[in-house]
């Protein structure tokens, strides 16, 4: 606790030598009570005393007491000089927790800069690696003139850390400057969570496949714990097992966090699956840099493997061997050699690294199931490049340990609503036809967004999870495991897209009745599918393109460009749209911190796509009203097919971590009306700081195959003209 940090009074005020916070049953009671019988208030702090518990996130920000504006009573704390988002007053709250209760949580700000901007109330729990933060009052407005409150409720499931706290962020603005007045935590009186109430999974799965999820060190205690014993026979550890956790310095192995997961585990008579001995993210630098020679990148590699595969032998069934080394959507899958990422390592020793790698794995670990696996295998253009490899190097390297190479293919699985199961179903069938054993590895379903789930995303959620199912039975005999990507939808990587089977309270949500028994459920919601197409508003006005943002884009609704093609989740944005009689108009706004146009591919570079399908008709390849324009950050275009760009205006702006774009198309083959409908999509390009696209980012359609099938994208609706 930060004792005493404070001062700049105007006022003098009497030292009492209390803090300025009043624990459950103590001495001072602020404004009305939470709402409900039996609720309690643990801690409420005020500021009217001369300490205070909260510390600088950052470091470098400033936390003073002062009397310059306060909520209620004389006094509140002002925070300044921060100069990043999640900078802000932070508190350990975990001496209050009991686990398993929920909480209500409130506090008052008032901005002093800017005049508004969007704030939220978060908590994070655990520290390092094992850290998740979750929003509990997300981004309300925050205004200079006038105290807003901010409250939201959380279920803390697990306080074994020791560090939970609280803090205030400004994800639209780093620099933000506030006051912060009288925080209440509340414990509701609402019962803790019974266990007992749901079949385990793990039983009704046993005759087809191991069921897994994944865990950190923080989950190894209390009602996480339990639940994760109860539902699963198989553990994979989130990150606990990465290279950059295992080896971050060069020679100085540390296994105890992973040692202490795996037994943990072990103990409760579960399984252990190993992830991963080879990774481009997640690495530490020295081990494979750019530039770095081959034998040196041999040796790492080689060394990393061996010596992690041995060390866990005998105590894990299997070990994604590498991870997500081939590229999203290769055009020529055929050649798996052409679509494999350029990675560090791929750089420095060639395909070749590969095999070798695998060998180490091998010699290491020979009972251990070898796994090459990687994400957004339902795309078919992917699933072929990886059949062509696996096939390939089985078929040269025949007899390693008696067994082929790669003993299987990991399928991760992040799906969303809109996946296709008969897609997922062609790719089973293919990796099945090559005789090696398939394991679903990181499943999880994005549903909803902003942590909100209506009834009917929770359903279409839970339609895809028991078709999969369903499916995933059909193929049991191929299939060795199933794991889910995150026990409940608040530890999620996805927390705010919902994917998970339980609830951020770890209630079992209708995906988990699903998955339970999908047959059942199938027939329960019969003739329903899981398909969600996104539309919008276009609405009649004509801006001018010149990178200033005209007043006139406000009329818009803002469209999120939110839903990621690959598994790693780089630079966002949103965008509005708007028209007249001669053009379209669409601003996207990105959120990035590192802005690169290194790569030759135009759409490797930082950038933004719009896609239009002007007449909507869906066509699966392009047709002559099917139009791709990008734009970089520097405002270099590229049009597909080039004709495209014929009258198309372009402007950008930098600003900090985030450029905008504004754009004219000229409609060339409608008539634009009200209540017109027209295909359209968009997509942020994230480049890394190496000149690689890392992520990319869309508004609907997430086949990979936007650039020539319109069949996928969502629909822009003509509004407006008077
Ligand atoms: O869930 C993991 C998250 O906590 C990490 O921050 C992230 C870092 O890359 O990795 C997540 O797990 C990834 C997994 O290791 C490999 N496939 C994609 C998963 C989601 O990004």
């Amino acid at each position: 606790m930060n004792g005493f940090r404070k001062k700049c009074f105007g006022l003098m005020k009497p030292f009492t030598g209390i803090l300025g916070l009043v624990i459950a049953g103590g001495c001072q009671s602020r404004g009305p009570a939470a709402p409900g019988e039996g609720n309690r208030t643990i801690l409420e702090i005020g500021f009217e005393t001369e300490t205070h518990p909260f510390e600088p996130r950052g470091g470098s920000e400033e936390l003073t007491l002062t009397n310059e504006a306060f909520h209620t009573g004389a006094f509140s704390l002002r925070i300044e000089n921060r100069s990043k988002p999640w900078h802000g007053p932070s508190i350990n709250i975990a001496p209050y927790l009991t686990a398993g209760r929920e909480y209500e949580i409130s506090c008052w700000i008032r901005l002093i800069s800017p005049e508004r901007t969007e704030l939220q109330l978060s908590t994070q729990i655990g520290q390092g690696d094992a850290a998740s933060y979750h929003g509990v009052a997300k981004k309300g407005i925050a205004l200079q003139d006038g105290w807003v409150q901010y409250t939201g409720t959380y279920r803390y499931t697990n306080i074994s850390s020791g560090y939970i706290t609280l803090y205030v962020e400004s994800p639209a603005d780093g620099t933000a400057s506030f006051y912060l007045d009288d925080l209440r935590l509340t414990e509701l009186a609402a019962p803790m969570i019974s266990l007992e109430d749901l079949d385990p999974l793990k039983s009704r799965y046993e005759p087809y496949f191991l069921i897994g999820n994944i865990a950190s060190n923080a989950d190894l205690k209390g009602i996480r714990f339990d639940l994760l014993s109860r539902h699963f026979n198989v553990i994979t550890a989130e990150n606990g097992m990465k290279p950059a956790s295992l080896q971050a310095d060069q020679g100085a192995f540390t296994f105890a966090d992973a040692d202490e997961l795996v037994d943990a585990f072990l103990a409760q008579g579960m399984q252990v699956h190993g992830h991963t001995l080879a990774w481009h993210q997640q690495s530490p630098e020295w081990m494979n840099h750019e530039g770095i020679s081959r034998g040196q990148a041999v040796e790492n590699l080689v060394t990393h493997a061996k010596t992690v595969a041995a060390h866990f032998k005998g105590r894990v069934i299997s070990w994604d061997v590498l991870n997500e080394a081939i590229t999203d959507n290769p055009q020529n899958p055929e050649d798996w050699r052409g679509a494999l990422r350029e990675t560090p390592w791929y750089k420095a020793i060639g395909d070749d690294y590969i095999p070798l790698l695998f060998q180490a794995a091998r010699e290491a670990d020979p009972e251990a199931k070898l796994y090459y696996n990687d994400y957004n295998l339902d795309n078919q253009n992917k699933a072929q490049a990886v059949y062509a490899m696996v096939k390939e190097l089985n078929e040269r390297y025949p007899d390693v340990g008696g067994r082929p190479l790669i003993d299987g293919i990991g399928m991760q699985g992040h799906y969303r609503v809109n996946t296709n199961p008969k897609t997922v179903a062609l790719s089973l069938e293919r990796f099945a036809s090559l005789g090696v054993e398939i394991s679903i590895t990181e499943l999880d379903i994005q549903a909803g967004a902003d942590a909100a789930l209506s009834e009917s995303q929770s359903l279409q959620q839970a339609l895809l999870y028991g078709s999969l199912f369903t499916l995933f039975k059909e193929y049991a005999g191929s299939i060795a495991r199933v794991t889910f990507w995150g026990l409940d939808d608040a530890s999620s990587w996805r927390a705010s897209a919902n994917p998970t089977l339980f609830d951020k309270n770890l209630q079992a949500k209708q995906a988990f009745y699903a998955v339970s028994d999908p047959e059942r459920f199938m027939a329960q919601h019969q003739g329903l599918t899981a398909q969600e197409t996104r539309r919008a508003h276009a609405v009649f006005g004509s801006p001018v393109v010149d990178g200033i943002v005209d007043p006139i884009w406000e009329q818009a609704p803002a469209l999120p460009v939110n839903q990621y093609l690959m598994a790693w989740q780089g630079a966002s944005g949103t965008a509005r749209v708007l028209w007249d009689d001669a053009s379209l108009y669409v601003l996207v706004t990105v959120t990035d911190t590192v802005l690169n146009k290194a790569s030759l591919n135009a759409y490797e570079q930082d950038s933004v796509e719009v896609f239009l399908d002007e007449r909507n008709d869906k066509a699966a390849s392009f047709q002559e009203d099917d139009g791709q324009y990008r734009v970089n950050f520097m405002n270099e275009t590229s049009f597909n097919p080039q004709s495209a760009g014929t009258g198309f205006v372009s402007a950008v702006k930098t600003s900090g971590a985030s450029y905008t774009v504004e754009m004219k198309i000229p409609f060339k083959h409608r008539t634009p009306a009200n209540g017109a409908e027209i295909g359209f999509d968009l997509q942020i390009n994230d480049a890394s700081d190496q000149g690689i696209r890392q992520s990319v980012a869309l508004w609907n359609d997430l086949s990979g195959n936007s650039f020539q099938d319109t069949s996928g994208y969502g629909i822009l609706v003509l509004t407006g003209k008077p």
